[in-house]
């Protein structure tokens, strides 16, 4: 698969970019250019051990500088570009928008703008092989009420600074392909967890305060839904995605694992009480509700029968097992994260309480 293709994976150094590095590096034979600004969510050492591989490059490059990702063109002539760069944090993104704006839309249009640029120039028939997948999320739909999944069909209805900045990313992406034939893809997926998550979101900020037996903090009520989705079983979907999607497609990937906060954050409690039991007793004592997020979707579920049926994708973890492998990574793999924690970064005004 994919032998004598190079692939750019921008935000390679972040959490789901990682996953997909390792995943083509270990499953495929592509060549890998992995192109990150490394922001405070990037973490090289995700990667650490393919440094010296020679199907592995790491260029420092911000998506939104033209000249630099032309350059890049240049010198790989890639056959294929998987746009994970973003802003990602959803509290953050209140506290402070103009970031997820540059980045998120403003770096997809130059990325997009410079992909047509080495595309025409290198294909002026427009006929040889070049793909651009776009990674996008839920948060696009809004939010879902008791019932129902997102489905391909769903509108646009985005809530939040960082889903706003997504969907207009989305429609740059598809007014490429109308307007100039580039050949993209889109994927939407939900919420992803696993080994290498940062230490902010939901899942591993839970882990670590638990582990150092602090309190947990739950927004609102804890009833709000996500559905969850195992990192690798993403990285997978993506890979299948660029390789036998249909050019102009959108394909939706979910976890078929709806919880609510609440219910994930106290099996998160019940893994660490049997890996790592603490001697001040249960975890799930330390839950503790606080002020909820502005505008906080109540529901996301995605309905992935398109990928599982076109490109015979499946989750290979569900949400019991895939749990249990992230507690457990996070317990055995302290450094990663203490480095992270140790280095510091800006909290957001609801992760302070
Ligand atoms: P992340 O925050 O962990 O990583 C983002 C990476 O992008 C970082 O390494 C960062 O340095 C890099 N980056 C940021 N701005 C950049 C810029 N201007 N130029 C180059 N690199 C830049 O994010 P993630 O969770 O891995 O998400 C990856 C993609 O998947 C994003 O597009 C996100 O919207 C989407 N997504 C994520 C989830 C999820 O649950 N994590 C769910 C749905 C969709
Ligand atoms: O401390 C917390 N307590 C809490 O109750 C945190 C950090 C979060 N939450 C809630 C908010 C959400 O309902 O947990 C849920 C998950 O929160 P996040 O981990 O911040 O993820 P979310 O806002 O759902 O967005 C994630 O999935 C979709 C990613 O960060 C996005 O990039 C992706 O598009």
């Amino acid at each position: 698969r994919f032998e004598g293709s190079t692939i750019f994976v921008t935000g390679g150094a972040g959490f789901i970019g990682s996953a997909v590095i390792r995943h083509l590096l270990a499953d495929t034979g592509a060549r890998v250019v992995n192109i990150d600004k490394l922001t405070y969510a990037a973490n090289l050492a995700s990667l650490a051990g393919y440094e010296g591989n020679p199907r592995y490059a790491f260029e420092r490059q911000c998506i939104s500088d033209d000249a630099g990702l032309r350059k890049l063109f240049d010198k790989f002539r890639p056959t294929a570009v998987m746009n994970l760069a973003a802003e990602s944090h959803v509290d953050r993104s209140i506290d402070g928008p103009a970031e997820f704006i540059r980045t998120n839309i403003v770096g997809t249009f130059s990325l997009l703008q410079e992909a047509l640029r080495y595309w025409r120039a290198l294909h002026p028939d427009g006929r040889a092989q070049f793909r651009f997948l776009h990674v996008s999320t839920d948060e696009v739909f809004g939010s879902l009420g008791r019932d129902g999944l997102f489905t391909e069909q769903t509108a646009y209805a985005p809530n939040s600074p960082y889903s706003a900045s997504k969907a207009s990313s989305d429609h740059l992406v598809r007014a490429w392909r109308e307007t100039y034939e580039l050949p993209t893809l889109v994927t939407n997926c939900s919420n992803n967890y696993g080994p290498y998550h940062f230490p902010e979101k939901l899942i591993p900020h839970i882990i670590i305060r638990g582990l150092a037996d602090e309190s947990l903090p739950v927004y609102g009520d804890g009833k709000n839904v996500r559905d969850w989705l195992y990192v690798e079983d993403h990285a997978r979907a993506l890979t299948l995605a660029l390789e036998n999607g249909k050019v102009g497609e959108t394909y939706y990937v979910g976890g078929r694992s709806e919880r609510t906060n609440l219910e994930v954050v106290e099996q998160v409690c019940d893994l660490l009480d049997a890996f790592a039991p603490s001697t001040r007793g249960s975890r799930r004592d330390l839950i503790t509700f606080v002020t909820d997020r502005p505008g906080h979707d109540r529901r996301y579920a995605m309905d992935s029968g398109k990928i599982e049926r076109e490109l015979g994708w499946r989750a290979h973890e569900n949400f019991e097992s895939g749990l249990a492998k992230t507690v457990r990574w996070f317990c055995e793999n302290r450094r990663w994260w203490q480095d992270i924690l140790d280095r510091g970064y800006q909290r957001t005004r609801i992760g302070l309480g």
